[in-house]
């Protein structure tokens, strides 16, 4: 399913990076607002060339929230105040609005038992939501109704938007902007610390910048997409307990920014909680 020598590259750099101690550090005050702390990054990384070793921070858990222990989660997003969930797995595929305070599932619509439902966001009142190795993306109403279908012609894997384009991972180190029909734009390699950042998964566009999940870590890398450059490796290992995992529990993903108040959730696959969080600034 996944291309394990990429997976092999990719850990091997993250743990040679980490070992050589390119990591530079994180400054300021844990416990402050993500948005604030997304800013002054974003302030403090203008001009950031090619050489620049991306800092390591630790994300804090603020708030925690129940979440649905069957969701597979493959897409995180709020749009207009409502919490929006796509899910994967063949025959278990869905797209539902979620009470951030209950976990409760409000709406849903299944996908259909072939296909396997990956990333999703909202762009200009149509829901994209992207499948596996399906070849075809879906795009619904923000109510959850069906509207058609598009030929989508990479591995579909995570999904957001900057506002004006959709932005899509599958899997690689690539990111892949697109127009409103799915028609490619641009790609953008993704790099870390001078090496090809792969397994970019669930994204989330927060304040100009690009979060991605990494499949198979705890590691959310934050991306200039003017460069590619990885700016800041968000370390979310142990935001989970031990205690909440069972022979069931997957890996982090899902990543969700609320315009409205700034605040920044993370979730994983199977996971029975959702937080909020806290980035330190720089
Ligand atoms: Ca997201």
């Amino acid at each position: 399913m996944r291309p394990v020598s990429a997976i092999v590259s990719v850990l091997l750099g993250a743990a040679c990076c980490f070992f050589a101690g390119c990591f530079v550090g994180c400054g300021g005050t844990r416990g402050g607002s993500a948005a604030a702390g997304a800013r002054a990054h974003d302030a403090s990384t203008k001009g950031a060339s090619a050489s620049s070793k991306a800092a390591r921070c630790a994300v804090t858990a603020v708030r925690e929230f129940p979440h649905d222990p069957s969701a597979y989660t493959q897409g995180l997003f709020f749009s207009d105040g409502v919490l929006y969930e796509s899910t994967g797995q063949y025959g278990e595929s869905s797209l539902r609005t979620v009470s951030l305070e209950s976990g409760e599932v409000l709406a849903e619509t299944l996908l259909g038992d072939r296909f396997f439902g990956e990333g999703s966001v909202i762009l200009d009142g149509s829901l994209y939501v992207l499948t596996w190795t399906e070849g075809q993306a879906f795009i619904y109403g923000p109510d959850l109704s069906y509207r058609r279908a598009v030929k989508y012609p990479r591995e579909g894997w995570g999904l957001t938007t900057d506002g004006r384009r959709l932005i899509a991972s599958d899997g690689s180190d690539w990111l892949y902007f697109m127009d409103k029909e799915l028609n490619l734009l641009q790609a953008l390699q993704v790099r870390l610390d001078g090496r090809p950042a792969r397994l970019l998964n669930e994204l989330e566009w927060i304040d100009g910048r690009i979060w991605a999940n990494v499949y198979l870590s705890d590691l959310i890398y934050v991306i200039n997409p003017s460069n590619g450059l990885v700016e800041r490796v968000l370390d979310c290992s142990g935001l989970l307990p031990d205690s909440l995992r069972t022979p069931d529990t997957d890996v982090l993903n899902g990543i969700a920014f609320n315009p409205a108040d700034g605040r920044i959730y993370l979730t994983g696959k199977n996971w029975p909680r959702l937080y909020e969080v806290s980035v330190p600034a720089l």
